[in-house]
């Protein structure tokens, strides 16, 4: 039977929407939170389905359980959830998450202002500021990002050719810089990057494989950032990243940044300890920046730490019940 009542924190990171799922968790098998993702899909991603799909949500729509840690020295653990499965990690969902439970006291640090958490990439480490019961910024220092392959052509009906690099930040990246078929994203409008993504990347994963060297689950190009110019103040360049089959992400994308830094770095346009103030398709920013340096398999990685904030909006209480035809949602 697929039934029950889940609380939630509902509230934004930076514009794009984060629910904290406070009560209803599943008993996961495994030692590692990668174990436990797979444990997840396998048989509760129901869950996900009733919580994340219309009409309960909808498809940008993207969450999060906080779990008890995994590695003896963490605070916590995150399962992210979002419209197309479980994100090995999300940057926005991160700063929701802490962000939410912090204000709400369901996350208690053993040293104030900093956190360390599992999660299904591998550990990250988060700081924080707070001011009374407001969580003003968090600071992720995410999992190691590198470049995975560039100069990639690639042929998109339609469109024509086109040239991307493709890195990890968390989540691999097809990374479209402007150029004679793609004129930047300041000149898209969110139908031309919802009708082009898909195909790039069905014809991306035709082409090559992306698996990551220390986990083979975490694998296949599955977002997109493209680029462009931006227009707020202080950014220093522009995305819209698309991920699960209709979302473009609101927030700059904490994985996606990292994933950036990455590509960037690797081509010499980014220097270890330089910011990189990253602005989303509405205009939100996140600031990244090269912490250090690293190595993932045979990948020269860089050490990203991206920092931006959340609000929280309000508190939902949803039942599911199979009852309901609809109780596990719909994609249209
Ligand atoms: O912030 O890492 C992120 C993210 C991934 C997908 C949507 N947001």
């Amino acid at each position: 039977m697929r039934k029950g009542t889940f609380f939630c924190i509902d509230g934004h990171t930076c514009g794009n929407p984060v629910r904290l799922v406070t009560s209803g968790h599943p008993n996961l098998k495994g030692q590692t939170m990668s174990d436990k993702r797979q444990d997840f899909l396998a048989h509760y991603d129901w869950i996900r389905q009733a919580l994340m799909f219309e009409p309960k949500g909808h498809d940008m729509m993207s969450g999060s359980f906080l779990y008890p840690p995994v590695s003896e020295d963490a605070d916590a653990a995150i399962l992210f959830i979002e419209t197309s499965g479980c994100l090995p990690m999300c940057g926005h969902g991160t700063i929701g998450t802490v962000t939410f439970a912090l204000e709400q006291g369901l996350l208690t640090p053993k040293v104030a202002g900093q956190l360390l958490l599992d999660v299904p990439a591998g550990q990250i480490r988060v700081e924080y500021q707070q001011q009374g019961d407001k969580v003003e910024w968090v600071r992720i220092y995410n999992v190691p990002a590198y470049l995975a392959y560039q100069d990639i052509q690639v042929n998109v009906p339609g469109l024509g050719e086109l040239t991307v690099d493709i890195a990890y930040g968390g989540n691999f990246y097809i990374i479209v810089e402007p150029q004679a078929n793609f004129p930047g994203i300041q000149h898209w409008s969110a139908a031309q990057v919802l009708h082009f993504s898909p195909l790039v990347r069905q014809a991306i994963n035709q082409q090559l494989d992306c698996i990551h060297p220390q986990d083979v689950t975490v694998c296949g190009a599955s977002h997109l950032l493209w680029t462009g110019q931006p227009k707020t103040p202080g950014s220093h360049a522009a995305n819209a990243v698309f991920y699960g089959d209709k979302a473009i992400d609101r927030s700059p994308c904490g994985t996606g940044t990292s994933a950036r830094m990455a590509q960037l770095y690797a081509k010499g346009k980014l220097r270890v300890g330089e910011d990189f103030v990253h602005e989303s398709y509405i205009g939100s920013q996140f600031v990244g920046r090269v912490e250090g340096l690293s190595q993932v398999g045979n990948y020269p990685a860089i050490l990203p730490s991206i920092r931006g904030w959340a609000r929280a909006t309000g508190q939902n209480c949803i039942y599911v019940d199979d009852s309901d035809p609809y109780a596990l949602g719909f994609q249209v």
